[in-house]
């Protein structure tokens, strides 16, 4: 920030961020210019996510980022975090993807919840699991309208948790023991990652618990309907335009979508 430059506003910030993702287009680190603390940067992923709302979208859940060391490392932050879904964000499984949608499109193979009934506030992983109706192989579109992919922790909550895209498959029964699950994220046929769930948090239940605690402090409650992805159990990698993309885990199914310019 220089001498002359007045800090900008919460809601100043969550404009700007809401307009970089609707239109794809880069914008300049937010700490770069003005200091800005984590529960700030939530305050701004709101009311950028309010925005969206306005324009008629609908809220479906919320996604955790960072869970695991592998994400933590890529983006050299290590806190868990989390950000908003909207039924806009949602690719149908198989579908194609125009990656003019997204400024530097990335995909990490993932665990999806269904929620079965509400849940807010510290949980036991029994209790988070006692509200879940269902569990599925899922990808998630990491987008970060951040020049370079570069931020700071407070960047990327501000900017919804680089959230962008999602794609769930078949619900399978809640009972499906999800601890550690081979996935792997498939590139033209090719396996380009390969981990397991138990990289998210130890265990993607974990990461349901934080999700609840995390929503209760924001004064929130994880809806019956609603999808929580767990957290990429991978690093991601970049989409490519003509390439197409799977995300297999065990015992749970498949789920993808090709990718176009
Ligand atoms: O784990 C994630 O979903 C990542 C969220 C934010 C960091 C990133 O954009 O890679
Ligand atoms: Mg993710």
């Amino acid at each position: 920030m220089t001498e002359s430059q007045a800090p900008s506003s919460l809601s100043e910030l969550a404009a700007i961020a809401d307009e970089a993702a609707r239109t794809a287009t880069a914008i300049p680190q937010f700490t770069h210019s003005q200091p800005l603390g984590v529960e700030d940067a939530y305050a701004i992923q709101a009311q950028s996510f309010a925005r969206r709302m306005a324009r008629g979208e609908r809220m479906v859940g919320i996604k955790m980022g960072l869970t695991s060391r592998a994400k933590m490392i890529q983006v050299g932050v290590d806190e868990v975090i989390w950000g908003r879904l909207s039924d806009a964000m949602r690719v149908v499984d198989g579908a194609e993807v125009a990656l003019s949608r997204y400024v530097h499109p990335r995909l990490e193979p993932e665990i999806a919840f269904l929620m079965g009934a509400p849940l807010s506030g510290k949980v036991s992983g029994a209790e988070a699991l006692a509200a879940v109706a269902g569990v599925a192989a899922a990808g998630e579109i990491i987008d970060s309208r951040f020049e370079n992919f570069s931020f700071a922790l407070p960047d990327v909550v501000a900017d919804n948790s680089s959230s962008s895209g999602f794609v769930v498959g078949k619900w399978n029964d809640r009972s499906t023991s999800i601890q550690n699950l081979g996935m792997v994220l498939e590139e033209d046929g090719r396996p380009a990652q390969i981990g397991s769930s138990a990289a998210i948090l130890g265990d993607p239940v974990r990461s349901l618990v934080e999700a609840s605690r995390m929503v209760g402090e924001a004064g929130l409650v994880l809806q019956e309907g609603w999808i929580v992805l767990a957290g990429g159990a991978t690093a991601a990698i970049p989409l490519q335009a003509g390439s197409s993309y799977r995300i297999v885990v065990e015992d749970l199914g498949s789920v993808g979508f090709s990718a176009q310019a």
